[in-house]
């Protein structure tokens, strides 16, 4: 199985390039040990601190991203970082040629229960000229990403990236110490009977995405004619994963629920990075009006809806909003 650096060089990534990527994996292999301590750690509680977001921090949550933070910056490769654990963004070296944004526990209501949790990663070039500490740096879209990927922290430890050339998975190999390639190029299969979605929120969503569920619902009773598989794993990555491995729809539509808050998903550390990799993997990632890579960002924590996944049924879905 080929190590990371010569797959990377195989897709011509510049070299300053694998070097952030490895500081960013350095990074992730200590948050996999820690996240397999589980109450060895220590740190499987909750702070008394919110985050910019409102959501209760958990001690992983402020230990990954102070990690990652610290690692990133003293790298020397960044210009900034950003964070969804942060306020704004933090400034690094003035000549950093690239910026990260990055969630550092992604879906971590799952880390009491020792299930799916992960880091989400995505890195566009520096804006010469621009300040490191300028915030604005980061409002670019997501189809300026050069590199996205997640680390999932599941039975095993599993990267998957893309550099613009297909979507890869890799295994932390611990006897190594590093990741290896398992699968170049991975394809979402076009068609698809499985479904992803908060059912909670049912009745919130606009009328459009209940008509949708609702006709997956009826499975061969109803207008598609055949039976629909639905799973959740409360962290995007687990579900996004799942997605890539065996196609699937996943959403996270526009609710009612809090009028302040209509969009769950974070475009900067969520959606791009995903959408990213599901088109490599010639898959769609939209919300109900437009390609998600192609928003312009008004705020570095800016919400968005999320539809993504294999593509004739994203298609599908968005017929209903028609
Ligand atoms: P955190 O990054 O705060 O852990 O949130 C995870 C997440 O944004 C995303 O990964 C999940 O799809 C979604 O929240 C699950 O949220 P609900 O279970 O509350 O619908």
């Amino acid at each position: 199985m080929q190590r990371l650096a010569p797959a990377l060089r195989e897709d011509n990534v510049p070299l300053d390039l694998i070097s952030l990527i490895k500081t960013v994996l350095a990074a992730t292999k200590e948050i996999s040990f820690r996240v397999g301590q589980g109450h060895l750690s220590g740190l499987m509680g909750s702070t008394l601190d919110e985050n910019i977001q409102g959501e209760v921090q958990k001690e992983l949550d402020v230990v990954a991203n102070e990690l990652f933070k610290d690692i990133l910056l003293e790298s020397g490769f960044v210009k900034a970082i950003s964070s969804e654990e942060e306020d704004t963004s933090v400034a690094g070296n003035p000549d950093g040629k690239y910026i990260v944004s990055f969630d550092p526990l992604d879906g971590s209501s799952n880390i009491e229960i020792n299930s799916l949790i992960g880091t989400i990663f995505s890195i566009h070039p520096a804006i010469d000229g621009m300040d490191a500490s300028d915030p604005d740096m980061f409002k670019q879209a997501g189809n300026k990403q050069i590199c996205a990927g997640y680390v999932l922290y599941g039975p095993s430890t599993m990267l998957v990236m893309t550099t613009g050339k297909g979507t890869h998975f890799y295994v932390l190999d611990r006897t190594y110490g590093g990741y290896l390639l398992v699968e170049r190029n991975v394809q979402i299969s076009e068609d698809t009977q499985e479904f992803s979605v908060n059912m909670s929120n049912q009745r919130f969503w606009e009328s459009p995405m209940q008509d949708y569920i609702n006709d997956l619902l009826l499975g061969t009773e109803g207008p598609r004619g055949k039976n629909f598989n639905m799973r959740w794993c409360a962290a995007m990555v687990g579900d996004v994963h799942r997605v890539l491995t065996r196609g699937g729809l996943f959403t996270y539509p526009a609710d009612s629920k809090d009028l302040a808050k209509p969009n769950k998903l974070r475009l900067m550390y969520e959606a791009n990075p995903m959408s990213f990799l599901v088109e490599q993997a010639g898959g769609l990632s939209v919300t109900s009006t437009q390609r998600i890579m192609d928003i312009e960002p008004t705020d570095i924590h800016q919400r968005v809806e999320v539809i993504l996944g294999s593509k004739n049924e994203v298609n599908k879905c968005l017929s209903y909003y028609k």
